[in-house]
């Protein structure tokens, strides 16, 4: 089945019982046995609850995985992940990571004896050479979150392989739309759903997708155990956003395109990080690994002044300041001080997330105004 077909059908059906062609939302808790043990399949709604089920079958099939595991936030779904971990274990990851992983990783985790090293994960000797008998996984966004990096998935799978490590890659910025980790050897694939696949900013959600039995059943069973899971409406209205994604994300790529070449010509601008760019340095592998190259961009102002960059975000009207991304609508940030202050700034520094660095997360009005609202906003330095 195709992408347009599959994110239309996969994982759902008529409701058996009316005839609804849209999955209801099964708001309860619990279900009536007939006797103890005697049931349709629904014990508890922590554990299972049929929303939940169509939603995790459904991202499950966008991802070319056998399980979709879904929690009630991106970070819950991290920290299942790392629950797969015991004390002495080790992580290789990158600072170039979304600041509340980072933080979960060194505030949370650390102290539970796992040991988590960051390094370039561009630099493919870099990361062979951080390998030790304790690691047992690579953590990997692509693009990343906010510097736009792109991480050879691949080439990271095969390190990863050789080490016995496993290989999980967040593919919150890309979606399935764009690349799909698992066909290139990711053992586990993590969203936030609050972002594109949701795709109307009005859910927080998270969801992993693997292909492995052993490995499914264990995170179902943190999944249950741990008690992250979403409720059903939260269910319901991801279901609906992913019918529309390959159509979303179509838009997305385009209008970030062209605002990237707009950006990259403009003579207030110093640098545009957009992977699209010819002249960005993993251009030739995201043409590899992805379809299209995504709706975030970022980029610095001439000057390197914080108060340049400051005026900018105040004279945006139509692109609004805000976390978060992926949502219909434009949204602007500022990493160093919103999404990523939670990165110590000598660490964020290493990969190019400086001060003056403004984050856009192109939305799929017209280009025209999309153009016109940046344009006024750098005449407004
Ligand atoms: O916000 P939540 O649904 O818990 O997802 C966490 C998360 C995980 N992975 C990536 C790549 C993310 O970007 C996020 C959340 N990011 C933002 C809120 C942001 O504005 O970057």
């Amino acid at each position: 089945m195709k992408f347009g077909t599959k994110v239309i059908h996969a994982g759902v059906q008529p409701d058996p019982t009316t005839g609804a062609i849209m999955t209801p939302i099964y708001q309860t808790s619990t279900y009536v046995q007939a006797a103890p043990g005697d049931h349709k399949g629904y014990e508890y709604s922590r554990t299972h609850n049929p929303t939940r089920t169509a939603l995790q079958q459904a991202i499950a099939a966008l991802e070319n995985g056998t399980h979709g595991i879904c929690f009630a936030s991106g970070m819950a779904a991290v920290d299942a992940v790392v629950k797969l971990l015991k004390p002495g274990d080790e992580v290789i990851s990158t600072f170039d990571l979304y600041g509340g992983t980072y933080r979960l990783f060194t505030q949370v985790f650390a102290a539970y004896g796992i040991k988590f090293t960051f390094c370039s994960l561009s630099d493919i000797e870099q990361v062979k050479s951080k390998i030790t008998s304790a690691t047992r996984m690579i953590w990997v966004e692509t693009p990343t979150n906010p510097t736009l990096q792109i991480i050879d998935i691949a080439a990271m799978a095969s390190i990863a392989k050789s080490a016995g490590a496993l290989l999980v890659v967040d593919n919150t910025f890309a979606t399935p739309y764009l690349q799909t980790p698992l066909d290139i050897g990711a053992d586990i694939v993590l969203h936030s759903l609050t972002k594109y696949m949701g795709g109307h900013s009005d859910v927080v959600m998270g969801a992993l997708v693997v292909k492995d039995q052993p490995l499914a059943e264990r995170l179902i069973f943190l999944q249950n155990a741990c008690g992250g899971t979403p409720g059903p409406q939260d269910c319901f209205l991801v279901l609906r956003g992913i019918k529309t994604l390959h159509i979303r994300m179509e838009r997305h790529c385009y209008n970030a395109q062209h605002l990237a070449a707009f950006l990259s010509n403009h003579p207030k601008v110093e640098k545009v990080l957009y992977p699209g760019l010819a002249n960005h340095p993993g251009h030739q592998i995201a043409k590899q690994q992805m379809k299209d190259f995504g709706g975030m961009i970022s980029f610095t102002l001439k000057g390197d002044r914080i108060q340049d960059a400051l005026t900018f975000l105040s004279n945006t009207h139509l692109f609004s300041l805000a976390e978060s991304l992926g949502g219909v609508e434009s949204l602007v940030g500022h990493p160093a001080s919103m999404t990523h202050a939670s990165i110590p700034k000598a660490e964020r520094e290493k990969s190019g997330l400086t001060d003056t660095l403004i984050r856009l997360s192109v939305g799929i009005e017209d280009i025209e105004d999309l153009k016109e609202d940046i344009d006024n906003a750098l005449k407004a330095i």
